[in-house]
């Protein structure tokens, strides 16, 4: 079942033809009416006129998450403040958070696409979906509920956390469908098995869309085999707008809406194209965005590209299941986080001596972070008093601005393990 079988199926050399086409205005109006894009297309040498076929997009200049912080908050938005209907925001490298911006039309785009993945999976009219991504500031859950309701599916807006809860509704509402992050879906199948809950025999759940970090086919099997429902993998980063893109029912990659996005795979290094299947960094060109273009968005995921048609008889490009990244950020809990980010949050706190350490693990399902920090030697306190106090101030501080809630650990000064080369700041026990 196609949402937009035109598009969803049109034939190849029709395709990239339609492409170039949107390319090419994109381009125009990047260049006629915003100083940044304009600026970056000027320092690289290129005009909008040198782009003569879909290839020629080699062209353009790259974009990074960092021109977002360098730009924030508005600088790289093309619409005025009246056409912006939505924000969203996510995790910048340090301390200035990473700002989206949406037109109405951007809204609809995004959704449109959501309802493309969600009907590409048999979900629909009849079905029940429970939203359990976060809702707010991140796109997970207002981009799957728009979504959902686009197709005609009633929508249980549960957003993340209260567990027994979520499961008691699931059971009541005759829930078929869950979108959340994969460690929360095996985390919900552990809190049922203690509730003595059994998916299959007491629950309607069929399908779960699942993403938002990195996960494995080893991860999908454990959900499948122990929930009996199926899993699949949703992609997406904010930058793009929110998850967009998905697996359809032959789960042979995620496919990207060839009418909204443009891929490209790089080697990282030479940032030149790597071969069909190869594995390199993801480039996406984001057609059709109104309030935040994007073009060649560096996103710093590993995967690989498959051209050839889909069994399901759609013909964008599909690519592989996200395998690392290119940089050192974290996903915990679905939330991301750079280490530069500890590091700037723990340099404004004077008691805090040079070293820290992040420890990442599992508690269950669940990631759990820890900070080990060093204090500094005029600090040290032997006075349990002084200590909680600093401890707490460094809690509250990853709080605000992390987001996420992390285990402390003080130090004593020079405890920590000192690297000659570069340090070693993280320690990932989590297997995926
Ligand atoms: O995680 C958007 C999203 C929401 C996707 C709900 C899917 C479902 P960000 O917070 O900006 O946006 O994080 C984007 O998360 O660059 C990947 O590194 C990682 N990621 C997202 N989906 C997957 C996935 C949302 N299916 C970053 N597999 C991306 C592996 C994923 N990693």
């Amino acid at each position: 079942m196609y949402w937009n079988a035109r598009m969803e199926c049109m034939p190849k050399d029709e395709l990239r033809k339609h492409q170039f086409r949107e390319l090419k205005t994109l381009v125009y109006r990047l260049y006629s009416f915003n100083n940044f894009y304009r600026g970056r297309m000027k320092e690289q040498g290129v005009h909008p006129d040198d782009i003569q076929s879909l290839e020629d997009i080699r062209k353009l200049p790259f974009m990074h998450k960092q021109d977002l912080r360098d730009n924030y908050p508005t600088k790289m938005f093309t619409s005025s403040r009246e056409e912006v209907v939505r924000y969203h925001v996510s995790s910048g490298t340090t301390g200035k958070p990473t700002l989206v911006g949406y037109t109405a039309q951007d809204i609809d785009f995004w959704t449109d696409s959501l309802a493309r993945a969600l009907t590409s999976i048999g979900i629909g009219t009849g079905d029940v979906v429970q939203v359990s991504y976060g809702y707010g500031l991140f796109t997970g859950g207002l981009g799957l509920h728009y979504g959902a309701e686009r197709v005609g599916a009633t929508v249980l807006p549960a957003s993340v956390g209260n567990t027994e809860r979520q499961l008691e509704l699931m059971i009541d509402l005759d829930v078929t469908a869950i979108a959340c992050t994969p460690s929360y879906m095996i985390h919900m199948g552990e809190v049922a098995k203690k509730l003595g809950i059994d998916f299959q025999r007491d629950t309607k759940l069929r399908k779960a869309i699942l993403g938002a970090e990195p996960w494995s086919e080893g991860m999908r099997k454990h959900i499948e085999d122990n929930l009996g429902i199926e899993a699949y993998d949703i992609y997406g980063t904010s930058e793009l707008s929110g998850p967009m893109f998905m697996e359809c029912e032959e789960r042979n990659g995620i496919h990207v809406w060839g009418d909204v996005a443009i891929v490209e795979i790089i080697d990282p290094e030479t940032e030149e194209p790597v071969p069909d299947g190869e594995v390199g960094e993801l480039v996406i060109t984001v057609l059709k965005k109104e309030a935040m273009p994007m073009i060649r968005y560096r996103i710093r995921d590993l995967t690989y590209a498959l051209e050839e048609k889909c069994e399901c008889g759609r013909t964008s490009t599909r690519i592989g299941r996200i395998s690392g990244r290119t940089d050192d950020m974290l996903i915990i809990r679905g939330i991301n986080v750079f280490p530069s980010q500890v590091e700037h949050t723990l340099m404004n706190i004077p008691e805090v001596g040079e070293q820290f350490m992040i420890i990442l693990d599992r508690k269950g399902a669940l990631d759990v972070m820890t900070v080990q920090v060093e204090l500094s030697p005029e600090h040290f306190s032997d006075k349990m008093a002084d200590m909680m106090a600093i401890k707490k101030r460094i809690d509250s501080d990853m709080k605000k601005y992390l987001n996420i809630s992390v285990n402390v650990e003080l130090m004593d000064p020079g405890s920590l393990p000192r690297f000659e080369g570069k340090a070693k700041r993280v320690v990932d026990k989590r297997v995926f």
